[in-house]
């Protein structure tokens, strides 16, 4: 029996000496000294052996665990200085990344949006959503009869009240408040009920602008717009400014960007042009001065209006405005 234990002795302490790693250490331990081992098997026969043997057998019993458990300790802090982790946990594994939101593409735009304007010097103005006929029409030199406003893409609440088919009543609103100089964007979301398809949404985002002071000119808001498609796009960006028209500009202009998907070959978002209308604006109406109080003799001024979900589209290379509205993960995490 002694001999026995002798032998275990020496098996144990040569593995001990040699195991490579915690894990290996582990199954060493368990072998030689767990609840299986025939270490353990010997300590529980005890008990039928004759005293004097058991006394002795006893002895070298309990030295053994206590020579093993000595040298498994060492073992282990061997290991662990060397930089093996303790109990087989791996902590060289890449972690699980955890779950982190990002803004909506949309609002990135925005943003991105605001600041460039912010550098020019305009204010962030909002305004309800809700409008009536004055500020989201009348003020803005569209009268009754025009065909914007009859019934066919305005959601009318009741007789005077609408959802807002643009952000202009913003504009009226703070001219109705305030006298120039005023320099502010009004960005948010405007609606119209159209039947909705790949470039038209019943509710799409706005941001329009307005400048109004003594002196305003045409050459202003050229340089303007130019500087801020520049910094959006790039200064080499391809632009195009053409003769438009609005109820509440005179002049009015239409203003393109090279396309920014194929950059002027053609492709499907610019419908193979290789342009794309990006904003429209002009110099305000004198009408519009009139219905807000303002002495167009004194105050002359400029605005524009761009689609801010159609410079998304184009940035993020988007074929469909309504995946900007319908939230599924699937589409906003490839952005
Ligand atoms: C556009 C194009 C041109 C515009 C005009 C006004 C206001 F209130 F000053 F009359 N706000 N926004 C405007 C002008 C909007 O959107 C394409």
């Amino acid at each position: 029996m002694l001999g026995r234990l002798r032998e275990l002795g020496r098996d144990a302490t040569a593995a001990l000496k040699s195991a490579a790693s915690v894990v290996e250490l582990e199954s060493i331990r368990v072998k030689y000294l767990g609840r299986k081992s025939e270490l353990n098997q010997v300590s529980r026969g005890l008990k039928d052996l004759d005293p004097e043997e058991r006394r002795s057998v006893g002895r070298a019993v309990n030295e053994l665990k206590n020579e093993l458990g000595a040298l498994l300790e060492q073992s282990k802090e061997r290991l662990e200085s060397a930089g093996e982790p303790s109990s087989g946990l791996d902590l060289t594994l890449p972690g699980r990344m955890p779950w982190v939101g990002k803004k909506h593409p949309v609002t990135r735009t925005y943003e991105r949006l605001e600041s460039i304007f912010g550098g020019l010097g305009f204010d962030v103005a909002l305004g309800p959503h809700v409008e009536d006929d004055f500020h989201n029409f009348d003020a803005l030199n569209i009268p009754p009869e025009h065909p914007a406003r009859d019934g066919w893409d305005t959601f009318y609440i009741d007789d005077d009240s609408l959802l807002r088919t643009h952000t202009s009543p913003v504009q009226i609103r703070v001219m109705e408040s305030r006298t120039p100089p005023i320099r502010i964007i009004a960005p948010g979301r405007a609606y119209r009920n159209e039947t909705p398809d790949a470039s038209h949404g019943s509710e799409f985002f706005q941001l329009e602008g307005l400048y109004v002071d003594r002196g305003v000119r045409f050459g202003e808001l050229k340089g303007v717009l130019i500087r801020f498609m520049r910094e959006l796009f790039g200064t080499d960006v391809g632009l195009r400014f053409r003769a438009g028209f609005f109820p509440f500009t005179e002049p009015s202009t239409e203003v393109d960007v090279e396309c920014q998907v194929c950059h002027g070959s053609g492709c499907s978002v610019c419908s193979g042009t290789g342009w794309v209308e990006l904003l429209g604006a002009g110099m305000v109406d004198p009408r519009v001065f009139e219905a807000v109080g303002y002495d167009p003799e004194e105050f002359t001024g400029y605005a524009f209006g761009l689609g801010v979900d159609r410079i998304c589209m184009m940035m993020t290379g988007t074929d469909d405005i309504r995946l900007f509205l319908e939230n599924d993960l699937r589409f906003l995490r490839q952005i």
